[in-house]
């Protein structure tokens, strides 16, 4: 359970990340404004849901605490992550926040792998990897919860592997 569809290779200069849904004022970075935003160096675990971990990978990436800094939005509880290739995945937007999830850029000090979801992807390392979206492109937040691509074929709509919520019901 690695990529639900081919690579997709969008040029940077077509390139964006777009806060909707849910906010009258949504929001829109290009490539060269993403990166001009206050980055951090992150040190995680990630799990997978088919059980394999990697220990202490190091991404750079942008917080989503800065992204939804200065959207307004007092009904939306929850996100869905869409991507280039339309790979979806729903997420709370309390995970999204205080400091747990990221649109990373660089991998182990390089840019970010095409493969590996490059340009840009979502880093939402303390809940299972299918929700840290490859290729994302934007958040739509939602007042009340929709199921992502995995999620509709019955993985969680949460996936927290310390409580193993893998499949719905979990
Ligand atoms: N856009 C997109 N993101 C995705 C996926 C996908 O199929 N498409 N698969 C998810 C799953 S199930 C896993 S385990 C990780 C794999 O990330 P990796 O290829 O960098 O190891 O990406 C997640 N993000
Ligand atoms: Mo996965």
């Amino acid at each position: 359970m690695l990529s639900a569809g081919p690579t997709p290779h969008t040029p940077l200069e077509q390139w964006t990340f777009t806060i909707e849904g849910a906010t009258p004022s949504p929001l829109t970075w290009s490539w060269g404004e993403l990166l001009a935003l206050p980055a951090e160096t992150i040190t995680v675990d990630i799990h997978c849901v088919t059980k394999w971990s990697k220990f202490a990978t190091q991404w750079r990436g942008v917080s989503l605490d800065t992204l939804l800094d200065g959207v307004v939005a007092s009904e939306a509880r929850f996100a869905m992550a869409f991507c280039d290739g339309g790979y979806t995945t729903n997420l709370p937007l309390a995970d999204l926040t205080g400091g747990r999830a990221w649109v990373a850029y660089e991998f182990a000090g390089a840019p970010l792998h095409a493969e590996h979801g490059g340009p840009a992807r979502l880093l939402v390392p303390h809940l299972y990897f299918w929700k840290s979206a490859k290729w994302v492109r934007g958040l739509r937040l939602m007042a009340a919860d929709e199921r992502g691509f995995w999620e509709g074929y019955g993985y969680h709509d949460r996936g927290d592997p310390w409580l193993e919520q893998r499949y719905q019901g979990d």
